[in-house]
């Protein structure tokens, strides 16, 4: 700034500016004189000696601002609004387990022990997953928001009950009525698999925390409601009489033992994460890590304990990213290891998880090859969370030793294989249902968690799927009902299984995953079959065991119960069926199908004071003769697959991200990194 005397001393110049000073201006100069009114006066003076011209312009530089002003104040409050309600919102929605450790929301827990040797990871069989630095260890898809995280509870009939403001939805969280939809994992940026094609929405990939945070929360819906519903009142049982024990005797309110492992809890764990329910995950998770004990003299089934309790575990270790769970996994995996120490390394039935040793049925040294060769989703993915390679390569040994054995027909396989000579025995019979069923759904699962890389085992899954074509297909009367019969020594029969109703969901991820088209067709005429086996019942619930009819008999339905199999166990298969068919092709009669099934075991199977009965007599609805059990896999299983069906949500257990074991416990598809 320049004074008027250096001014003056300057030498002229061009551009100089001349500062005038007024008296009053000068006394300023001299004495500083700041008084409000002086200051004033001074500016208007100034403005007043302004041409009506620059006051105009300056006024209207002004009015300008101020517009300017107004509206970008508008356009920036809602997302000033919407940040401040979000951390809010964030505050709210904390884990509240005590001593639950839920991963961070941007933040992948920490790598387990195992990962420090990531370096180490072993040279697996051709059947492996991708080794690190392609493998990430650790809950892949981990579920790094509670459950409990995102409350938009919204009926399908009903849009007036869709609440919209998180503060609402938390209030409804506090009441005992409160229902809380938990949107899915979040997700590996990038898939090994093929882009997949649901019809119902278009599948994200999400590539990173913050794009799956701005999905907007898919509403539950009514009927997902009522299966919250259900499981609440079977919870509500287990919990009364059977709490801590294997499984449920909901009429003589007691409970019936199998391994002693609190077999209903654990298989029930996931199902609780996934249909939000907090506070019951919360008393589940405390049981677990108080009084779950695997150090005990006890003979379990290698199979059944591995489906159910090591991929129960598993499961709800890469929701909820506990490590507590991983503990428990790795803790039974080693226990079950002793099953695999026989001379052909096809695993015994039976290992005492206390004593470490294994054996064979008393009556054989046989055992079953959907046993031995269903197991493998599970003791794969404890290898790669734990880098120890020894669960892995036990039972790809397994896979591998089937895949080249003779006795097939046609890629059907019999039902038993020998411990000692590793051969098939009961040569001749070939069955998509008891003891053979998830052989073939395990070699489409594997083939899948591997990345779709391990060709023999979709090899063997194809052949069979064209063995089933060949020999088992077949067609009822009067309703022409495709499905599958029984082969025996070259006589066809028309019995089959409720078990085979896992057949059509199966066909229908592989068709999703890139396969044959013809399966999806084969998978559509099977799940209105299955469906068919509910509906021409009396009570609207399958047998265990339908026969077809070949021929059009008078008066005759398409199926027939013999009294041995009118009863029903609260099996899940057709219903998990009915999960993918809606998830793959949007059809709502799916979504219907499934909805009658509810009703059904809602009508006929529950009992008032808690829990639902398997039933001895399907044909009876007067009287179906409970037969006083719950069994796990209707906790596990089947209400879970009904939560998924009735769900519009394909994130909500991705099946582009997870696969299912046998026992519908979601274990994610490796992901190459
Ligand atoms: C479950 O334990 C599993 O689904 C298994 O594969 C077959 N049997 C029951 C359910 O029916």
């Amino acid at each position: 700034m320049y004074s008027a005397a250096a001014a003056a001393a300057s030498p002229p110049r061009r551009d100089f500016i001349s500062v005038t000073l007024s008296p009053e201006e000068a006394v300023g100069a001299g004495g500083y004189n700041n008084s409000k009114a002086w200051r004033r006066r001074s500016w208007w003076r100034k403005w007043k000696q302004l041409s009506r011209l620059q006051r105009s312009i300056i006024l209207f530089l002004f009015a300008f601002l101020a517009v300017c002003g107004v509206i970008s104040y508008t356009s920036m409050g809602e997302p000033w609004k919407s940040l401040t309600n979000k951390s809010l919102d964030d505050q709210r929605t904390e884990p509240e387990i005590p001593g639950l450790k839920l991963a961070n929301p941007a933040v992948l827990p920490a790598p387990q022990k195992a990962d420090a040797n990531l370096g180490e990871y072993p040279e697996l069989s051709p059947q492996k997953p991708p080794k690190p630095p392609h493998v990430r260890r650790g809950p892949s898809n981990l579920q790094n928001k509670p459950p409990w995280r995102d409350v938009r509870l919204k009926t399908r009939h009903d849009t007036s009950k869709v609440v919209e403001e998180p503060v609402q939805a938390d209030k409804e969280e506090k009441t005992e009525k409160s229902v809380i939809s938990w949107r899915g994992a979040v997700i590996e940026p990038d898939q090994s698999t093929e882009p997949p094609s649901s019809k119902i929405k278009e599948p994200e990939k999400p590539s990173s925390v913050e794009v799956e945070d701005q999905k907007e929360p898919v509403p539950i819906t009514e009927r997902q409601v009522a299966v919250i519903e259900a499981f609440r009142h079977a919870w509500k049982g287990y919990k009364d009489f059977a709490w801590g024990h294997d499984e449920l005797k909901p009429l003589s309110k007691s409970y019936s033992e199998w391994f002693g492992l609190g077999l209903t809890l654990i298989d029930a764990l996931d199902t609780m994460w996934i249909l939000g329910l907090k506070e019951e995950f919360e008393e589940a998770r405390k049981w677990v890590a108080n009084d779950l004990v695997f150090d005990k003299n006890v003979d379990v089934n290698l199979f059944e304990s591995t489906i159910r309790i090591l991929g129960g575990l598993l499961s709800t270790y890469h929701l909820s990213g506990d490590s507590l769970f991983l503990e428990k996994a790795k803790d039974i995996g080693n226990r079950l290891m002793p099953a695999f120490k026989t001379p052909s390394k096809i695993p015994y039935s039976d290992v005492n998880i206390g004593r470490g040793t294994a054996h064979p049925p008393r009556w054989t040294s046989d055992s079953t090859v959907a046993e031995v060769t269903s197991i493998q989703l599970e003791f794969r993915e404890l290898s790669r969370l734990t880098g120890d390679e020894k669960f892995q390569k036990a039972v790809d040994e397994v896979m591998k030793h089937v895949h080249t054995l003779s006795g097939k027909n046609d890629g059907l396989v019999p039902m038993f294989i020998n411990t000692n000579s590793g051969q098939f025995t009961h040569l001749g019979v070939y069955t998509l249902g008891a003891r053979a069923d998830s052989y073939y759904e395990y070699l489409l699962k594997q083939w899948i968690q591997g990345g779709k890389k391990e060709n023999e085992l979709l090899e063997d899954y194809m052949r069979a799927i064209e063995g089933v074509k060949k020999h088992l297909l077949q067609r009822s009367q009067p309703k022409k009902l495709t499905f599958v019969g029984e082969l025996a020594h070259g006589h066809f029969s028309a019995k089959m299984d409720h078990l085979v109703c896992f057949l059509p969901g199966t066909l229908a991820l592989g068709a999703h995953n890139g396969l044959t088209a013809d399966h999806m067709k084969l998978a559509e005429a099977l799940i209105e079959t299955c469906y068919q086996m509910y509906a021409q019942v009396e009570t609207g619930l399958s047998p265990e065991i339908v026969h077809f009819n070949l021929h059009a008999q008078k008066g005759h339905k398409d199926v027939e119960i013999k009294p041995a199999d009118r009863h029903n166990l609260l099996r899940p298969e057709t219903v998990e069926s009915l999960f993918y068919m809606y998830r793959f092709t949007g059809d709502k009669k799916y979504q219907d199908w499934g909805w009658e099934i509810l009703q059904n075991f809602n009508k006929y199977t529950r009992v008032p004071t808690g829990g639902y009965t398997s039933i001895n007599n399907v044909q009876n609805p007067s009287n179906p003769e409970p037969r006083d059990k719950m069994e796990s896999f209707f906790l596990g299983e089947t209400l879970k697959y009904m939560f998924l069906l009735f769900s519009d949500d394909i994130d909500l257990i991705n099946l582009d991200k997870y696969v299912f074991n046998t026992e519908a416990h979601p274990l994610p598809i490796w992901v190459p990194a």
